[in-house]
């Protein structure tokens, strides 16, 4: 059985998630640049779930073993998706987020209640030691904040108010956001599948 699991992001704020919430599987979790991986990554897939593989894939032809990926991102209903799988890439990729939060809420002018309703949706991916893939998605649904709000989180945290708690996903704890988030539920999912996968290895 593998011991370690490589994740393959460069972001801070999702890898900061993840090792908390995979900390129980009791395995190594090893973010790519500590794997010794640097892949050239073309995100051209049209889904979250191409996106995570082609990430996943990628790390996983330099290291082998275990090797999971998340494509997450912001999907508002009032703006037909966007941006979606771009979500990282709008308005460029170096643009500010205090920019590209007020760009999607001055976007959003005059549109009430249920109208801004948006979620955030992560897929996650992993590879496993035989090339195989495994899949889990999630969302956490909300509405676009009238103003942004917070600074816990990262990215569109400050502007996607969930409705339940009266805050938006930069205002509750990074503890409290892993219980409920895409991020959250997602890996959780693959955590119980690589149990699974792990057992019935053992078994055979
Ligand atoms: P990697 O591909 O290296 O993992 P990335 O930031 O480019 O990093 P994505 O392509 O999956 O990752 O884009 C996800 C974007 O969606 C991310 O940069 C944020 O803008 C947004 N996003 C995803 N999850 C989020 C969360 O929990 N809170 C706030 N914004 C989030």
């Amino acid at each position: 059985m593998e011991h370690r699991i490589v994740f393959a992001t460069g972001n801070e704020g999702k890898m900061r998630e993840v090792r908390l919430i995979m900390a129980d599987l009791g395995m190594e979790i090893l973010s790519m640049k500590e794997a010794g991986a640097d892949p050239d990554i073309v995100e051209d897939g049209k889904t979250f779930g191409e996106n995570a593989e082609i990430k996943a894939r990628a790390v996983w032809e330099q290291t082998g073993g275990i090797v999971m990926a998340d494509d997450s991102g912001l999907v508002i209903d009032y703006l037909g998706g966007e941006p979606g799988v771009y979500s990282a890439r709008y308005m460029g990729e170096d643009t500010s987020y205090e920019i590209k939060n007020r760009a999607l809420i001055d976007r959003l002018a005059g549109v009430e209640g249920q109208d801004r309703s948006a979620r955030f949706v992560c897929n996650i991916a992993a590879v496993l030691p035989d090339g195989q893939v495994v899949h889990t998605e999630e969302t956490m649904e909300g509405l676009i904040a009238m103003e942004p709000a917070g600074d816990g989180g990262f990215g569109y945290d400050p502007i996607l108010y969930l409705p339940e708690y009266g805050k938006t996903s930069a205002e509750i704890t990074i503890e409290e956001k892993n219980k409920i988030s895409h991020r959250g539920k997602a890996l959780e999912a693959m955590k119980d599948r690589l149990k699974e996968i792990f057992r019935e290895e053992t078994v055979r």
